[in-house]
């Protein structure tokens, strides 16, 4: 924690947990009652439920575990624990109502500030109790995002309205860049806000490779389509084949083909697509296709996350792409500040050393790793955030996307879904081996 001292993390975690509020409250007075207990599709929660589950999650760590205090509304747990209830099931829950659940909310924050003025932060508690409201802030942003991609879902009128992201601004970027051969330090044992699955830090050897500069943009995914992509068993895996098949997929998410070309439908807006922006909305088995079609493959995760932290001339890990400092508006596109991907080359300021773009924001980036812990992994605080989805069965995102907040990414977050999902904000870029002889 550096030289952080008690005040400073007290006063760091209260505004990052209003800010975190002030995004929660603004997702969810976005809409009427009626459209926040609606089930928007079977694959999110209604709202009202993701609003209700932010406030439990902050009792049952902040209020009751850290806090000591007595439980609000014991009652509650249940319902809105993840574990018993599929998303599909919890419309017929018995679920606070949107007064109800605001103001459960509000109690709940106003007793986890209490704790956090009060509770003693010293030593190891200090590290543990930082790192219990850290938790409770990325838990709320990243269900925060999730009720962005339900507001995508969300049929009707346009409610959330954001200026444009920044343009291009790189000139000609070269395709992909050569990232150096040899080992590198993945994961994080410093991190305070790291998450279990993040840690520890550890040695790892990835050979030389080239990645895109960028991530595959939407005119780049639409020639792929144009190409017959879609109806070529080569370029998809028997996996990735069988659901294309079997659920008639064709084309990311969102888009349909018009006589005039590619359009989509964005929060409410139905657009071309950009062409020069990075897809997004589709799922790991296409992006794998795409990068076959291209005469490629998807970059590994430790492949990502060397791009991403590895600097060659300290032989270090940095924090971030662009160094060791907070995410700011010049270095990425998060937080919601835009509701778009922004325009490849958009974001010079925020290339890693070895001149890869854009790795952090715009849209997550599927890789090609099955979800599992790394060397030495420990599960905390509970073996539900991330120990249970350990497996084949899920595949690893990284970077975030234009609705990740900065309190929630980092260059060592892992984010995993399964390979059929396109729901969330997800893209991705293309690699290949480097030959023998360069070595970057
Ligand atoms: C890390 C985004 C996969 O939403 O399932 C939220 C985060 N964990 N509540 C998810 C999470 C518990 C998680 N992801
Ligand atoms: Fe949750």
């Amino acid at each position: 924690l550096g030289d952080l001292s008690a005040q400073d993390l007290r006063a760091r975690a209260a505004e990052a947990l209003t800010r975190a509020r002030a995004r929660s409250v603004a997702l969810t007075d976005a809409v009427d009652d009626e459209d926040l207990v609606r089930q928007h599709s079977k694959l999110m929660s209604p709202l009202v439920w993701d609003l209700a589950h932010i406030g439990v999650q902050e009792e049952l760590w902040l209020v009751r575990d850290v806090g000591g205090r007595e439980p609000l509304r014991p009652d509650i747990d249940d319902i809105y624990d993840a574990f018993q209830h599929a998303r599909a099931d919890r419309p017929e829950l018995p679920l606070l109502g949107p007064a109800e659940a605001r103001a459960y909310v509000k109690q709940v924050r106003e007793k986890a500030l209490d704790v956090l003025e009060h509770a003693p932060m010293e030593g190891r508690r200090l590290t543990e109790q930082a790192f219990a409201f850290g938790m409770i802030t990325q838990h709320e942003q990243q269900h925060d995002e999730t009720m962005l991609a339900t507001h995508q879902l969300r049929r009707g009128d346009p409610v959330l309205h954001a200026p444009a992201p920044p343009p291009a601004r790189s000139g000609t970027l070269p395709a992909e860049v050569l990232v150096p051969g040899g080992a590198f330090t993945m994961g994080t044992s410093a991190e305070p806000w790291a998450l279990d699955n993040e840690r520890p830090a550890h040695e790892l050897a990835v050979g030389a490779f080239w990645m895109d500069t960028v991530p595959v943009t939407g005119g780049a995914y639409a020639r792929f389509l144009d190409s017959g992509g879609y109806d070529d068993e080569r370029w998809w895996s028997p996996a990735g084949w069988a659901y294309r098949t079997e659920h008639g997929i064709t084309a990311p998410r969102f888009w349909k083909r018009e006589q005039d070309g590619w359009w989509r439908t964005a929060f409410g807006v139905y657009e071309r697509v950009p062409a020069d922006e990075p897809v997004v909305h589709v799922s790991y088995f296409e992006a794998e296709a795409y990068a076959a079609w291209a005469g490629r493959r998807l970059p590994t995760e430790a492949e990502w996350e060397k791009a991403a932290r590895f600097d060659p001339a300290t032989g270090r890990s940095r924090r971030f792409p662009w160094g060791d400092g907070e995410p700011s508006a010049e270095h990425a596109n998060l937080g919601q500040r835009h509701l778009r991907p922004a325009p490849a080359g958009a974001y010079p300021a925020g290339a890693s050393p070895t001149g890869v773009h854009q790795l952090i924001g715009d849209v997550w980036e599927w890789t090609s790793t099955d979800f599992h812990g790394y060397p030495g992994f420990a599960p905390f605080p509970y073996r539900e955030y991330s120990e249970v989805f350990f497996g084949p069965e899920y595949k690893v995102l990284r970077g975030g996307s234009f609705g990740t907040d900065s309190a929630a990414i980092r260059g060592t977050f892992r984010n995993w879904d399964y390979p059929i999902r396109r729901q969330i904000f997800a893209g991705f870029r293309t690699a290949r081996d480097a030959a023998p002889g360069e070595v970057g």
